[in-house]
């Protein structure tokens, strides 16, 4: 890798959940609640506390935290999870049934950053905590059958033995490219995947989400509403739009400006 390549912005690594698609409040939850009916339990997540439970990444091990507050919950560790394992594969099944019905679109800006970078020749990997098969649901709709023809790598919960905010699936991503974890921007929405960046020593740009929406993001390149904006970002971006993006958007030129990166040819 030669010195000049890690000052060029090269890929851009894509969290799912909050950054790609709003998924987790009428998604996710959502699902968790129809398996939770499924199993006969009296539990059902509230917008409010499913937004707590959030600080837990992986459907599974959320759910296995929250057990834990049960009054019902089978005593032994094992039962716990088996049941846990249980009710996450049904949830999955659930989110998988929702989206085939109605399908979620991309935040905006999204699809559009996607086809600059297509355009640009930068590389892009997914860099999830959700399954396999939930996200799969989600990108097949905007993206077609061949979603997978976009990303140069999937890196999905099955992908790594620790989740985030574990560093482990940024520093996969940008090995599996063979690109200087300096020369990608991770795009993320929470602060378990900003902290699971940030220990990969890859720059982050936060797009806030409903579920975080004024969370203190420390050591982030940048924050701000949405990729299919230019206001109200910080560090601000200059108003004149990037000559080579969408007028509104953020594009490929902004992020490699927040790195302290140039951009791509
Ligand atoms: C967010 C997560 C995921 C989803 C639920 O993923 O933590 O666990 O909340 O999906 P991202 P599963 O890293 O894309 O923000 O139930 O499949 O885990
Ligand atoms: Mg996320």
């Amino acid at each position: 890798m030669s010195i000049a390549d890690t000052h060029v912005l090269r890929a851009v690594l894509w969290d799912v959940d909050g950054t790609m698609a709003e998924t987790e409040r009428d998604a996710h939850r959502v699902a968790f609640n129809l398996a939770f009916e499924r199993f006969a339990l009296p539990h059902r997540w509230s917008v409010e506390h499913y937004g707590e439970l959030l600080a837990v990444a992986g459907g599974r091990e959320r759910l296995l935290h929250d057990m834990a507050a049960w009054p019902d919950a089978p005593p032994g560790l094992a039962e716990r999870e088996a049941l846990a394992r249980a009710v996450h594969t049904e949830k999955s099944r659930q989110y998988v049934e929702l989206l085939r019905a109605d399908g979620l679109p991309l935040r905006p800006g999204v699809l559009a950053l996607i086809e600059e970078c297509r355009a640009r020749g930068v590389q892009m990997a997914i860099t999830t905590t959700t399954s396999r098969d939930s996200l799969e649901a989600l990108l097949r709709h905007p993206l077609g059958a061949r979603w997978r023809d976009t990303f140069a790598a999937v890196l999905c919960g099955e992908d790594v033995q620790r989740k985030k905010p574990d560093p482990e699936v940024y520093r996969e991503a940008p090995a599996r490219l063979g690109v200087a974890p300096e020369a990608c921007v991770a795009l993320e929405d929470s602060p378990a995947g900003l902290a699971a960046a940030l220990g990969a020593r890859v720059v982050v740009v936060i797009t806030r989400s409903v579920y975080f929406p004024t969370v203190e993001m420390p050591g982030a390149a940048a924050v701000g509403p949405g990729l299919h904006t230019r206001r109200g970002w910080s560090p601000p971006l200059p108003d004149a739009p990037s000559p080579t993006h969408d007028a509104a958007g953020v594009g490929l030129d902004d992020l490699a400006a927040w790195c302290g990166l140039r951009p791509p040819r």
